[in-house]
């Protein structure tokens, strides 16, 4: 009788497991993932603490399923190449500047007109409003799926030529910018010779003197060493860049509705990390970019002034090429976040 209870235990733990397992599948449908996150900047950098956050969050939230690993320095490509791979389905992830996806959708190229926005929060409340979630979704159609907008930051001058005190002291340097028009534009009329490059190509741009000079926040003119091989640094705070994360569609389309909402999630969790991060991190960088050599000076608001001046034509000729409504929008969710 014993023998037979035990039997029966044993029979009923049998039927029991497949069961329990069952039960629980389907409170939680997670399979293993493994996922591709590339990103440009270093691992040491906001860019790439931000990922391993991201990438613990994922794990946490998903029993130790999701296996994000990333993948710095362009290891996977330039941000454009990373694009490409997403939507094809060959990289599940990125993160990376915006302005860089201009050749998918156009209207990205909004947020780098100059001098839009006066601080971070206004930044935050359009980018997580409903004007950044409606670009967010203009991507559905393209292939890739927007989660959420990182902290890139206000961008900054860096040459190796001179100081820059005033506008005509951007005369004839060789500037690289990020692979977008409305960029490419505002700098030819500050009077530099702007030159479109990927960033991955950028050190060794400025190392060989194929490039002058650069702009991006201190941020990463630290993590990226630009300091090495470049003397002058100007704060101009001329645009605000946001970066955006990522996911291939046809990759996202394949989760399951549990799957999703960890993702969902966890990239909410990444960028309220990553902007913290990011913002005590830039209120350090100044002085360390000091003490490795650079010379420094901030733009005078008078000077600012003219420089708003100088680009309004550049608003009018965006307006023109097919951003008046996007642009028209931005401005109007911008005017709402000062109230
Ligand atoms: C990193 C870039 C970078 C951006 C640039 O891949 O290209 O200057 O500011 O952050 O996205």
């Amino acid at each position: 009788m014993f023998r037979k209870l035990l039997l029966a235990t044993g029979i009923a733990a049998a039927l029991l497991a497949p069961v329990a397992v069952a039960t629980s599948a389907a409170a939680q449908d997670v399979k293993t993932r493994i996922i591709r996150f590339g990103y440009g900047l270093s691992e040491n950098s906001n860019q790439g603490r931000a990922v391993k956050y991201f990438a613990e969050e994922l794990s946490k939230r998903s029993g130790g399923k999701f296996k994000m690993k990333g993948f710095g320095d362009a290891s996977l490509g330039s941000d454009i190449q990373m694009q490409n791979a997403l939507i094809g389905g060959a990289q599940e992830m990125m993160v990376g500047s915006t302005a860089t996806l201009v050749g998918i959708v156009k209207d990205f190229g909004v947020y780098d007109l100059p001098f839009l926005f006066n601080n971070e929060k206004e930044a935050d409340a359009v980018l997580d409003g409903p004007f950044g979630e409606k670009l967010l979704k203009a991507l559905n159609d393209k292939g890739l799926v927007g989660l959420v907008y990182w902290e890139n930051g206000f961008r900054n001058l860096t040459n190796s030529k001179r100081p820059i005190t005033k506008v005509e002291d951007m005369g004839g340097i060789k500037l690289r910018v990020m692979q977008n028009p409305v960029y490419i534009d505002m700098f030819n009329r500050f009077g530099a010779n702007a030159v479109p490059l990927a960033f991955s190509e950028l050190f060794t741009a400025l190392e060989t003197g194929t490039v002058d000079g650069q702009e991006n926040p201190v941020t990463t003119i630290q993590s990226s060493k630009f300091y090495e091989v470049q003397k002058y640094l100007t704060i101009s705070r001329h645009v605000y860049s946001p970066w955006i994360v990522l996911a291939s569609k046809r990759w996202y389309d394949a989760l399951s509705a549990d799957e999703k909402k960890i993702l969902n999630e966890a990239a909410v969790a990444s960028r309220d990390f990553e902007r913290k991060d990011s913002r005590e991190a830039s209120a350090q960088s100044v002085a360390y970019l000091k003490e490795k050599g650079m010379q420094i000076n901030e733009l005078s608001p008078a000077e600012l002034d003219r420089m708003r001046e100088m680009v309004k034509p550049a608003f009018d000729k965006y307006a023109a090429d097919g951003g008046a409504e996007v642009l028209k929008d931005l401005q109007a969710a911008i005017t709402a976040a000062r109230k």
